[in-house]
């Protein structure tokens, strides 16, 4: 039988109220994903982890503010407060969360030129982190995807897990979404039309 895993997205202080990059009501989802970790028996989190003069951040491009866009080689990019910079607290995952049983942690978001969303793909969609394929060997196929944002890295995850050929399912009322310019309802018709369950 297929294998299945949970992986968590980002459960980290800085997207939680008071963090650098507060999501509301980003730590409630803690209680719900700890449920989930209970019933799994794989667990896989991420670790959003960027070193400090990030590219993603406003501060590193003169005359930016936070929220506002920069054009990159890869694309569009949204320039961000500066969070979950390496080894910091706010990097660190939420204190209640309970990750022990996690069997891997994804880190992302680590070269300094670009920025990573998705648990599998940087934001030029071509470099890989080797999730895929630490999954392939493995035997696990169905993922099911919790944690923070709903609509930037749970979203990426969700579709990139689909485009690498795995089964997804969102849990929407264990995320929360930062919800930019509309961003949460489209990333969610993306992930509709992409076949992602919603649970
Ligand atoms: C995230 C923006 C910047 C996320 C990470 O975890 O959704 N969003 N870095
Ligand atoms: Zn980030």
């Amino acid at each position: 039988m297929a294998g299945e895993a949970l992986i968590v997205i980002d459960v980290q202080n800085d997207f939680c109220p008071g963090g650098a990059l507060a999501v509301a009501d980003g730590d409630r989802v803690v209680a719900p994903i700890n449920a989930l970790i209970a019933q799994f028996g794989h667990v896989i989190l991420t670790q959003d982890w960027h070193p400090a003069g990030h590219s993603s951040f406003a501060s590193t491009h003169p005359g930016k503010k936070p929220f506002e866009t920069a054009a990159m080689p890869y694309g569009e990019q949204v320039l961000w407060p500066d969070h979950c910079i390496q080894g910091s607290s706010g990097a660190a995952f939420h204190s209640d969360l309970e990750w022990a049983k996690a069997e891997l942690v994804i880190r992302k978001g680590f070269r300094r030129a670009i920025d990573s969303y998705s648990a599998f793909f940087e934001n030029d969609h071509q470099t890989p982190t080797g999730l895929a394929g630490y999954l392939r060997e493995r035997g696990i196929e169905r993922l099911t995807f919790a944690g923070l944002a709903t609509d930037y890295c749970v979203a990426y995850s969700a579709l990139d897990a689909r485009r690498s050929g795995f089964a997804a399912t969102v849990v929407m009322d264990a995320c929360r979404a930062i919800d930019l310019g509309g961003s949460l309802a489209a990333m969610t018709e993306k992930m509709r039309a992409a076949g992602v369950e919603q649970a």
